[in-house]
């Protein structure tokens, strides 16, 4: 099916208006968040603030804490150029340099306006650049039943991979084929009109919206193609908390808190709750991927 059949109106929509404004963007007029939440078609879309985005932080390489990742993140020199080892058994292993795995796609010029859903239930709204993982896919030319991707796993840029040794790093994440090819699954290379800062996964990370964010994993150095379900960081350290698929469901708590409302992150010590929606609101355009999965459990 072409992508645009099945790319729900709002991306595009939001696209359209994107352009606009990351054309004001790089023509030096800056716009503040409020400014960019005006070219969102969806008035439930209410953009996040650039600076809150970028400073409350989930990397755990860095810290715990997600107000420490940006400080500490200062001291990582971002390797140059960036290289991805592309992975698959039944072929030969190749590394290719950011910008090859961006002209193979077909640019990153791409903006999507999406929610995000941390599974600790605070959730955001933000405006990435990239381009969809499917372009990517396609021109690599691999088929297997599912994705694995990693994070870099030295200690020396990530200081706490040494200190939480209980965990099996390096941080690894993982799709089946058609999730990974789904039009709404991104590569940002970007995110509110500029790079990806370092403390959001520069330089090219995963953005997986109907899931929750720990999928969504950052500054990605192996791309795998295996027909094995990828062992997680997270399905392997807590199987019991965080599941493979992960998908955004309401229905379904955490052993340890709800998922029936989530904390919109507005900066104030006690932020506005709203409900949470099945598959972060992406239901239309993902359900149809998971008709044999009992969605009141736990995956
Ligand atoms: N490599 C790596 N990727 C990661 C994480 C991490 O700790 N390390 N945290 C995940 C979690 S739990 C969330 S919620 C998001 C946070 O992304 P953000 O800091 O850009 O909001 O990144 C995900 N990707
Ligand atoms: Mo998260």
């Amino acid at each position: 099916m072409p992508q645009e059949k099945i790319t729900p109106q709002i991306v595009f929509e939001n696209r359209r208006q994107f352009l606009k404004a990351a054309a004001l963007v790089t023509s030096g007029a800056l716009l503040p968040e409020e400014a960019w939440s005006k070219f969102v078609s969806d008035p439930s879309l209410k953009i996040t603030k650039e600076e809150l985005a970028t400073s409350y932080n989930n990397f755990y390489e860095f810290s715990l804490e997600k107000g420490e990742v940006k400080k500490l993140v200062e001291k990582w020199n971002l390797q140059k150029p960036w290289k991805v080892e592309v992975k698959d058994p039944k072929k030969k292993s190749k590394t290719y340099t950011l910008d090859e795995l961006i002209g193979l796609a077909g640019g990153d010029k791409e903006e999507r306006v999406y929610r995000f859903r941390c599974v600790e239930a605070w959730a955001m709204v933000v405006p990435w650049r990239g381009f969809p993982l499917a372009n990517l896919i396609k021109a690599l030319g691999h088929e297997s039943k599912y994705i694995e991707f990693k994070t870099f796993g030295d200690s020396k840029i990530g200081p706490n991979i040494s200190r939480l040794s209980q965990y099996s790093w390096p941080y690894t994440e993982g799709l089946t084929f058609e999730e990974a090819t789904h039009p709404l699954t991104f590569i940002a290379t970007g995110m509110y009109g500029k790079d990806l800062p370092k403390q959001n996964g520069a330089p090219l990370r995963l953005v997986v919206p109907w899931k929750y964010g720990f999928k969504s994993i950052k500054s990605i150095v192996s791309i795998e193609f295996k027909d094995e379900q990828p062992k997680t960081l997270w399905a392997t350290s807590a199987p019991n908390e965080y599941g493979f698929y992960a998908n955004v469901n309401p229905k379904v708590p955490h052993p340890r808190w709800s998922q029936a409302t989530e904390r919109i992150l507005d900066g104030s010590f006690f932020p506005k709750r709203q409900p949470t929606l099945l598959f972060n609101g992406y239901e239309k355009e993902v359900a149809h991927l998971y008709k044999n999965l009992d969605l009141t459990k736990f995956y």
